[in-house]
């Protein structure tokens, strides 16, 4: 069964693409209102997801996965040229496990989902531009002097920090002052032909897009 992602433009399901396109592995993507919760197809989209958050993965036995960390390992694991992750049981695969979680719990839900919550308030948003801080100096630390956040290739921890990083942009206006390491890391990745397609195809469904105007709503 061909993998479906129910994804948001511009939401962290963005990293789910890029591992996707980055494999080579086809799949459908249908997008989700995070205000309404309702697919593009008009359907419940509680009904994929009870916490009605993207990513949602249908997988390839038809059950849903979600969570980015798993949605993300689910990808590395079907993807047959197995550069995407670690393997198993090495000192990378836990290595990877620290970033994913640190993306996952610190930059995403400490500074960026604050910063971009609709109904946000401007002290939610000022509380996320304080705590970007001293997120970004420890990802400034590890990314300087490497290509990848990892291993010596490109990962799925990367896909999840292009986005992270991305959206960080935003949050934190001096960026490529104070992080040169990680603004020429984002620089360099995003040349990666998967992540260029990724952000063309979603910016692309966000113009088509009637319901959200060009910003991000929920992250
Ligand atoms: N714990 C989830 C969080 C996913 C998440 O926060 N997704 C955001 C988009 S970036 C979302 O769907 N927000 C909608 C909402 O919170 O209502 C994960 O790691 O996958």
């Amino acid at each position: 069964m061909m993998l479906t992602l129910y994804y948001r433009s511009f939401a962290c399901s963005l990293a789910a693409r890029i591992a996707l396109l980055d494999a080579g592995i086809e799949a459908r993507y249908v997008a989700v209102d995070l205000n309404t919760r309702v697919t593009e197809q008009g359907d419940d989209f509680r009904a994929v997801n009870l916490k009605g958050k993207v990513p949602a993965l249908i997988c390839e036995d038809g059950s849903v996965l979600t969570e980015n960390i798993a949605v993300l390992h689910y990808i590395a694991a079907c993807d047959s040229g197995g550069h995407l992750a670690p393997e198993a049981g090495c000192r990378n695969h836990f290595v990877q496990l620290e970033w994913l979680s640190f993306i996952a719990t610190e930059l995403h839900k400490q500074c960026l989902s604050p910063y971009f919550m609709s109904g946000g308030t401007e002290a939610d948003r000022e509380c996320a531009r304080t705590r970007i801080v001293d997120v970004l100096k420890i990802l400034e630390a590890r990314l300087q002097g490497r290509e990848y956040l990892v291993a010596e290739h490109f990962s799925i921890a990367d896909a999840y920090l292009i986005w992270g990083l991305l959206l960080a942009r935003r949050v934190s206006q001096d960026m490529h002052k104070k992080s040169p390491a990680a603004t020429g890391y984002l620089a360099r990745v995003s040349l990666r032909p998967a992540v260029q397609k990724a952000l063309m195809v979603e910016a692309a469904s966000m113009q088509s897009d009637p319901v959200v105007p060009v910003s991000v709503r929920s992250i």
